[in-house]
């Protein structure tokens, strides 16, 4: 049984060196361990930090189990034979995410799910802007939450991926939601009950939630008494006084109950998917007080996030959209739905592959049957999606994002559309999903009129 006061961050990423920040600057004793020799921060730790202690290299059992606390970064597995034995010996694994939720003195609007978490984090950002509150968003979407605390500070909107999550035992988040569950990350769960059940803690302490009517894993699997629920879909035949896309006077809108809000070709982004997040962004807002009209107006202004479905090109009557944050199946199947039903027939060239995180990616066979002209195929796992493709879809692998844009081109057609939506992360071939969309864009923007 551990019996100092030690605390141990464990990572030294971002989030491990927030976690530096707000320790020292708290005065709690702590050492840091990275399992890499040259872990991201640890120039600005020696540098700003000079007194820290690190350890790098494999993890030192006795070490941790020295510590009263391991602060664990996301991107280390909890199940990580060390810190298993660590937490046996009794001490206490957390996060950055716990702390935060420990001495955050503002309510916390908590955003979980595999796919949309930045578009609506950073929608609801817009529209607290918008009302009026000084808000600070971050989380997994990049800065971390420690850095995030401020005393003037009304709203936190935090996006928080199933890692994080896992190491958090309470959040008590003032709204929390779960915004959809299809399968990612399963290189790291041991299937999809694994991984939705880290997606489930986001609820542990919650007074509201808002949930997807359109995905039942959205709903907290135990309901806790006294907790307020918001509803949404977006489907107009599902019956609720909640968040809904409504017909009237011949259009679509988005709405509550009866009360229309606006409509949704206004909105800026597309897609059903969109509709969805535009939805949630809502329900999340009304559940902490932000008036309709200030929602509806950071709504009318937001033309969504770079690489994802990011017009970047046309060239020769051919428009070139970069999804490069479709790092997963549902992901790049939302995008191609969403883009292959404005195009109407299958006009889209679909460049695709990279790291699979051990996903299964037969789902995607029906809807690049159904609007993909051809696929061009890069990185790692490219032949797992060749696997699944249809006999007759065409396809073609290529070794690099240059090539893969110069082979798209000459197979689309005036009219069609070339998609970047590779349903894998990125890290095969790239230092992340930003790094593979500026490439794609770049050789797109340089193709020949
Ligand atoms: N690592 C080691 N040894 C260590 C510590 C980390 O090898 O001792 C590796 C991890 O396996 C991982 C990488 O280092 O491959 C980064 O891990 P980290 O925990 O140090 O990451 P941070 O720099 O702290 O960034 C994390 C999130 N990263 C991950 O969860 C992998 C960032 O999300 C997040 O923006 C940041 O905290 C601030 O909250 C990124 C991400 O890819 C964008 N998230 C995944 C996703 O969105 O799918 C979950
Ligand atoms: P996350 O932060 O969860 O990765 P993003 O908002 O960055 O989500 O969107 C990532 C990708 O997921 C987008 O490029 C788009 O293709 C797809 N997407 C966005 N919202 C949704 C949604 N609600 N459902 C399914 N796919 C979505």
């Amino acid at each position: 049984m551990a019996t100092s006061d030690l605390s141990i961050i464990v990572g030294l990423g971002k989030s491990g060196l927030s976690l530096v920040r707000y320790l020292t600057k708290q005065g709690i004793r702590f050492a840091v361990v990275d399992t890499r020799t040259n872990p991201p921060e640890l120039a600005t730790l020696h540098t700003n930090f000079p007194q820290v202690a690190v350890k790098c290299g494999e993890l030192d059992i006795n070490f941790l189990c020295t510590a009263k606390t391991l602060y664990v970064s996301p991107g280390l597995d909890l199940k990580m034979p060390a810190l298993q034995i660590a937490a046996k010996q009794g001490v206490n694994l957390s996060g950055d995410i716990e702390l935060f939720s420990q001495v955050a003195k503002a309510p916390i609007i908590a955003i979980t799910g595999s796919n949309g978490k930045s578009t609506v984090t950073t929608l609801v950002g817009e529209m607290a802007k918008t009302a009026g509150k000084k808000v600070a968003i971050g989380g997994n979407l990049g800065e971390p939450a420690l850095n995030l605390l401020a005393d003037d500070i009304e709203l936190y909107v935090l996006e928080l991926s199933s890692f994080q999550l896992e190491s958090c035992h309470q959040l008590n988040a003032e709204v929390a939601t779960i915004l959809n569950v299809t399968e990612d990350h399963m290189d790291r769960y041991q299937g999809l009950a694994d991984y939705a059940a880290a997606k489930q803690r986001v609820f542990i302490g919650a007074k509201q939630i808002v949930v997807n009517l359109d995905d039942p894993s959205s709903n907290p699997v135990t309901p806790t008494n006294g907790q307020v629920r918001w509803e949404y879909t977006t489907h107009t035949n599902q019956p609720t006084k909640g968040f809904k896309i409504a017909h009237n006077q011949g259009k679509d809108w988005l709405a509550l109950g009866d009360q229309l809000i606006m409509l949704l070709d206004e909105l800026k982004i597309k897609g059903r998917h969109n509709w969805s997040n535009a939805l949630a962004a809502l329900a999340l807002g009304n559940a902490v007080g932000l008036p309709l009209q200030k929602m509806k107006q950071a709504l009318l202004n937001f033309k969504g996030l770079r690489h994802r479905c990011e017009w970047v090109a046309e060239k020769a009557a051919v428009t070139y959209f970069n999804d490069s944050k479709a790092t997963n199946v549902g992901a790049a199947l939302a995008a191609i739905s969403g883009l292959g039903e404005s195009l109407h027939g299958n006009k889209i060239v679909l460049i695709a592959g990279g790291d699979g995180k051990g996903a299964d990616f037969s789902s995607l066979e029906k809807a690049i049957s159904h609007y993909c002209r051809a696929v061009v195929l890069l990185g790692r796992d490219a032949s797992l999606i060749d696997k699944i493709l249809a006999i007759d879809t065409f396809r073609v692998y290529v070794k690099s994002i240059d090539e893969a844009v110069k082979q798209a081109a000459q197979l689309a057609h005036t009219g069609d559309a070339v998609l970047l939506a590779p349903a894998c992360a990125s890290w095969d071939m790239f230092n992340n999903f930003e790094e593979r969309g500026d490439l794609f864009a770049k050789a797109a923007r340089e193709l020949a009129e």
